[in-house]
């Protein structure tokens, strides 16, 4: 026997191509969906459907008018299941709050400092204007919401990816004209900016995308086409865009993973994980829109058992992170998609709005986060399992 239709805010008719939200969801002050293949008329759509692996599942061409009416109210949602776990993840309370508008340009490059409880976070100049370099960062008190303009000591070129250890924070960037990509450490105190590493043997990256660190403080960085896109970068030649681990300890770089085509695909976000009683950890490289998962050797030098964990739902994955219990979280277009680490299966959507806003990368408080992308700064507050890593 089926559970009673239940579905805040939508009519009964409409109700057939999702499925009743679980007991303790009817009324929760965040909007909910639950797409699944289930419900027998959501498995066999009717008429003409059709979309671009780009838009959003509630963004495609429809010929049913219930599934369009479905489809608008869809993309008026905040959290969209397609696996009963997301619910478990997310709870009843979360709510998302669109904390500020900022141009419709990509905002990236965020972590928090749970020291001083603010949020970093970059601003891509516009292509063009002032040839898309960018020197200045923004820092949010998440206390107040404010927002701040800032500018470290000597300034950094081109942010692209930061994470937060150890009372600093990680940055890396694309470089410019006048310098090459580099990993940088910034005092989030003093805005002292400290170059790390800048070159693999005097050959310059081609320009950083992201940077996570592991457990041991090595850097796993990603060198991607993205400056080169943006025209911002002149060097030549260049080396293939891929993965690097930096050893903590010696600082050597080391590639890892390569592109297997130099011309048109790149690497993009890249999270490690610690996997509970285990030697070995997986990471996540975006390449040609799949999330690929590998294990890393003992020595930390190379990768093994590559695996398609996942391709995105819509869109591509942006900004990855791995919340303490492992779950994969990727910005994906109008969401980010928690993605299970093991199984690849994409267990919902946390939307961002529909429209033109983009959903680039995230950063992890306790039970809080924030998102960064085209259209601003998102908070989700209020859910249920722990998301800080304990590292
Ligand atoms: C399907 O979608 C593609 C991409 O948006 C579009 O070019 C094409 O015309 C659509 N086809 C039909 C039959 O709607
Ligand atoms: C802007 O970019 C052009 C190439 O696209 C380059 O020649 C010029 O030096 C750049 N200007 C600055 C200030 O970096
Ligand atoms: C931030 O500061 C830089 C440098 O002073 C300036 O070019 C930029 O317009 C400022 N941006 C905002 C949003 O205040
Ligand atoms: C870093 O280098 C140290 C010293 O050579 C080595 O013991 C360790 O395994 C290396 N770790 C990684 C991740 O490369
Ligand atoms: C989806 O919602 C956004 C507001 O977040 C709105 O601007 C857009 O027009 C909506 N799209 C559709 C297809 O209804
Ligand atoms: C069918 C549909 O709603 N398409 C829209 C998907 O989103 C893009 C970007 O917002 C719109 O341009 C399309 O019209």
């Amino acid at each position: 026997m089926r559970a009673i239709l239940h579905l805040a805010g939508l009519p009964l008719a409409l109700g057939r191509f999702l499925k009743p939200l679980p007991s303790g969801f009817e009324h929760t002050p965040g909007s909910w969906a639950w797409m699944s293949y289930d419900e027998p008329d959501f498995r066999v759509l009717p008429g003409h459907f059709n979309r671009s692996v780009l838009y959003a599942p509630w963004n495609a061409t429809v010929s049913d008018p219930t599934l369009n009416k479905v489809n608008d109210h869809l993309n008026y949602t905040d959290f969209v299941a397609y696996d009963p776990q997301f619910f478990d993840i997310i709870g009843p309370e979360a709510t998302i709050e669109h904390l500020h508008l900022l141009p419709y340009q990509t905002h990236e490059a965020s972590c928090w400092n749970p020291e001083s409880k603010e949020l970093f976070f970059a601003e891509w100049g516009p292509p063009g204007g002032n040839n898309g370099t960018h020197t200045w960062q923004y820092l949010m008190n998440t206390e107040t919401n404010e927002l701040r303009n800032i500018t470290t000591d000597p300034p950094t070129v081109n942010a692209h990816g930061c994470t937060f250890y150890k009372g600093k924070m990680y940055v890396v960037t694309d470089g410019d004209h006048h310098e090459s990509g580099q990993i940088v450490e910034i005092d989030p105190k003093t805005l002292k900016k400290t170059v790390l590493l800048n070159n693999v043997f005097e050959q310059p990256f081609i320009g950083f995308n992201d940077i996570d660190i592991d457990e041991d403080g090595n850097f796993w960085v990603t060198d991607s086409r993205s400056g080169i896109n943006r025209a911002i970068i002149p060097w030549w030649p260049r080396t293939r865009p891929g993965l690097y681990v930096v050893n903590a300890t010696t600082w050597r770089p080391k590639p890892v993973w390569y592109t297997n085509d130099f011309a048109v695909s790149s690497a993009n976000g890249i999270a490690v994980t610690a996997t509970v009683n285990a030697a070995v950890d997986p990471t996540y490289i975006y390449s040609n829109f799949a999330l690929m998962a590998y294990d890393i050797d003992l020595e930390g030098t190379i990768l093994t058992n590559p695996r398609l964990l996942n391709n995105p739902i819509a869109y591509y994955y942006d900004g990855l992170r791995v919340s303490r219990n492992g779950w994969i979280f990727g910005g994906a277009g109008q969401s980010v998609d928690i993605i299970h680490p093991v199984t690849g299966l994409t267990l919902g959507s946390i939307r961002v709005g529909g429209g033109l806003n983009v959903a680039v990368n995230v950063a992890f408080g306790k039970h809080e986060m924030w998102i960064v992308g085209k259209g601003g700064v998102w908070h989700v507050k209020g859910i249920k399992e722990r998301l800080d890593r304990t590292w």
